[in-house]
C-alpha cells in the first residue's frame, strides 16, 4: 500500500493532533529503520496504522479482547493498553493488512514484549522519540536511539516503568517482559 492511500484510511479515524502525531512517528520510523536495516515500507506502513484504534469506544475494544484470538488478561489492565492489540486485529479485518510483522509491531507498540523483532523496536522506539513528545528524560533515550537501537528501546521501557510506578500504576507483564529481554540484549 502507499503512503498517501494508507495515511487517506488511518486520517477519518484520528484527531488531528493523533494524526499529526502519526504522520512524525511514520516520519521517525523511516530514519530509524534506514539507521539499523529495517524494511523501511513496513516500517512506514506500521507507523501509520500504529494507532488505528486509539478512538474507538471502551466497550467496542472490550468486545474484540473477548471474542477474538487477544489476550484475556489485558481486561484486567488499564484500557490504556488496548488500542494496540485491537488495533493489529482491526487492521487487519478492515484494512486487509495480513503481514504478520507489520501487525506484530502493531500489537505491542504500547508494552513491547519479550522477543521483540527489530521492526517492533523501530515502532516502540519511534513512537516514544518522535519530535512531538515531552516525556522526562527523553533527550537521552532520543540520543541512544540513534546509536543503539536495543539500549533505545531498553530506556523508553525503562522510563514507562519508571513513569507507572511513580504513579502507582499497575503494570502489564509484557511491558517487564520487553525490559527484561532488553536488559539481556543490552549486555
Ligand atoms: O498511543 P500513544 O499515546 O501514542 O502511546 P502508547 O501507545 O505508547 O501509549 C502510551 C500509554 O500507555 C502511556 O500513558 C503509558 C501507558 N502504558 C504503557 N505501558 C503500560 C502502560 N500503562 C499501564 N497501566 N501499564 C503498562 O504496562
Ligand atoms: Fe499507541
Ligand atoms: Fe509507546
Ligand atoms: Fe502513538
Amino acid at each position: 500500500m502507499e503512503r498517501d492511500e494508507a495515511l487517506a484510511i488511518v486520517k477519518p479515524k484520528l484527531k488531528q493532533e493523533r494524526y499529526d502525531h502519526t504522520v512524525r512517528v511514520m516520519e521517525t520510523a523511516i530514519q530509524l529503520a534506514q539507521t539499523y536495516g529495517v524494511d523501511e515500507k513496513k516500517a512506514e506502513i506500521a507507523a501509520i496504522f500504529h494507532d488505528y484504534a486509539k478512538y474507538r469506544p471502551i466497550d467496542e475494544m472490550r468486545r474484540w479482547i473477548q471474542t477474538t484470538y487477544l489476550p484475556k488478561d489485558l481486561l484486567h489492565y488499564h484500557h490504556e493498553l488496548w488500542h494496540g492489540p485491537v488495533g493489529a486485529k482491526l487492521v487487519e479485518r478492515e484494512v486487509g493488512i495480513h503481514d504478520r510483522e507489520i501487525l506484530d509491531s502493531i500489537h505491542y507498540h504500547t508494552t513491547g514484549r519479550s522477543h521483540m523483532s527489530a521492526l517492533d523496536k523501530v515502532i516502540f522506539l519511534a513512537d516514544y522519540i518522535e519530535p512531538g513528545r515531552k516525556f522526562p528524560g527523553l533527550s537521552d533515550v532520543r540520543d541512544a536511539a540513534w546509536m543503539d537501537l536495543n539500549h533505545g528501546c531498553w530506556m523508553a521501557a525503562k522510563n514507562t516503568i519508571q513513569f507507572l510506578m511513580s504513579k502507582n500504576q499497575p503494570i502489564y507483564p509484557e511491558t517487564f517482559n520487553a525490559y527484561n529481554a532488553l536488559t539481556k540484549a543490552n549486555k
